[in-house]
């Protein structure tokens, strides 16, 4: 409200396996923080809006084969191409609620036999999350969820290993949450979370990810 002073938005990422529930609860939190007067947007990466976007969506359908560190990198451009308009959009006040970030980025490349730290490098200078929330689903319940689509990585033992390196990346930001409980449930939780988040990180600065 004009006059007062306000705090900058959170970046709130959400991470988890493929059906674990990310994008429903994003969408939730999305229309529960609206509703709660807060200036709030939802984003996902991939972005398949923009040309970089367009040919990982065309990769993620088989449609186009790539090498396994270009397909990377391609990821990793998806986001630094969102990176200034992520900054500004922040530092004007809109909290972000972000369906997949750079732990995405490493955990699935790591999977398929990347270096880890080759796979983080690119990412070393993007927005670090202020909360980073991980919807923790056993695979074989994933699977279950009305079965994948037809993309490349919807396949068990793939999402097995995505699934432990996600397990290696946690730090300090992260808040796993189960997955597995009822909706109602999970959603209230991230309610939660998400609330405290954007009260605490108002006066603080934006940093950058370093891992
Ligand atoms: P969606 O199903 O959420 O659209 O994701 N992925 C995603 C990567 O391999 N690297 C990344 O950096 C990101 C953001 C996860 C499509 C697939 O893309 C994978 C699933
Ligand atoms: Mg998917």
């Amino acid at each position: 409200d004009a006059g007062s002073k306000s705090g900058r938005g959170a970046l709130v990422v959400l991470e988890g396996l493929d059906r674990s529930g990310k994008s429903s609860q994003c969408a939730r939190l999305l229309s529960y923080l609206e509703g709660q007067g807060c200036r709030a947007e939802g984003w996902r990466f991939p972005d398949r809006g923009t040309c970089v976007g367009q040919m990982i969506s065309a990769y993620l359908a088989n449609e186009s084969q790539l090498d396994d560190r270009t397909i990377h990198l391609l990821f990793s451009a998806n986001r630094w191409e969102k990176r200034a308009l992520m900054e500004s959009k922040l530092l004007g006040g809109t909290t972000l609620i972000v369906d997949r970030y750079s732990y995405s980025g490493v955990a699935f490349s790591a999977a398929k036999g990347l270096d880890i730290q080759w796979c983080k490098a690119p990412d070393v200078g993007l927005i670090a999350p202020d909360l980073v929330i991980y919807l923790d689903v056993q695979p074989e319940k994933a699977a279950e969820r009305g079965g994948y689509g037809g993309e490349r990585y919807e396949k068990i033992e793939f999402q097995k290993r995505v699934a432990d390196h996600y397990h290696s990346l946690r730090d300090s930001t992260w808040k796993v949450v189960d997955g597995s409980l009822p909706m109602e449930t999970v959603e209230e939780q991230l309610r939660e979370l998400a609330t405290n988040c954007i009260q605490e990180c108002q006066e603080k600065p934006l940093t950058n990810l370093t891992w």
